[in-house]
């Protein structure tokens, strides 16, 4: 059985995504970061880095915090989601743009343009070009593609549920999904899912998954 440590947030969202796709049981610990219960010492024990998620694996003892880790340990425990031979390492490459790209960047257009604006024309303007960048790059990834990884037009991977919850932010971010439209049939394609839609409501409901 899994614990997973998360909040109502993109990165908390990629792995209770993975692990409804997966179907496995889990138990839910909800750390609320808007009242800093990242900083309690006992979530620190697992996550020592105070963000969310972090999971421990009572079947293996394993304890594991940073998404892709744990993304990557999920696919690989269960050989499912993380496309094989020559497509494994595109899928790796992928989710590792994520991870340093999408990720950090769409975060600071959070902070800057959704919950700080006024206070730094400079960051706004670097963050929300920097996202356009970004959608425009996954745009052209998506170009005949189903999905990001995978060979042909793709397979549904750890990729697609990484990048996805950052995506969902669409218009926090000031993002209109019609300039990107791979993006946006991409982003409601997986939208659709049954998992996702679960997913998205841990460790519990906020809102319906946005549609653009
Ligand atoms: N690189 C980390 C980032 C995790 C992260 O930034 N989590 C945010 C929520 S999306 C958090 O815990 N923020 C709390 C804080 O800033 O103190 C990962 O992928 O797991």
């Amino acid at each position: 059985m899994i614990d997973l440590y998360t909040w109502t947030t993109p990165n908390g969202r990629k792995v209770s995504i993975m692990l409804e796709e997966l179907g496995i049981d889990y138990n839910v610990h909800a750390i609320d970061i808007s009242k800093d219960e990242q900083f309690d010492p006992e979530f620190l024990k697992i996550a020592p880095n105070n963000r969310i998620p972090a999971i421990v694996d009572h079947d293996t003892g394993i304890q594991m915090m940073e998404t892709g880790a744990i993304m990557l340990y999920l696919a690989e425990k269960h050989d499912r989601f993380l496309p094989k031979g020559d497509e494994r390492w595109p899928a790796i490459e992928w989710l590792m743009w994520q991870m340093g790209g999408i990720g950090p960047m769409l975060g600071q257009v959070h902070h800057f343009v959704k919950y700080n604006a006024g206070k730094s024309a400079y960051a706004e303007e670097r963050y929300s070009n920097e996202a356009k960048r970004l959608y425009g790059v996954l745009d052209r990834r998506l170009e005949g593609r189903d999905f990001v990884a995978g060979a042909g037009r793709g397979e549904y991977s750890i990729t697609d549920m990484s990048i996805w919850p950052w995506v969902s932010r669409f218009d926090w971010q000031q993002i209109d999904l019609s300039e990107f439209p791979n993006v946006r049939d991409w982003y409601v394609r997986i939208a659709e899912r049954p998992a996702v839609q679960r997913g998205y409501q841990v460790p519990k409901y906020v809102t319906d998954v946005p549609m653009p």
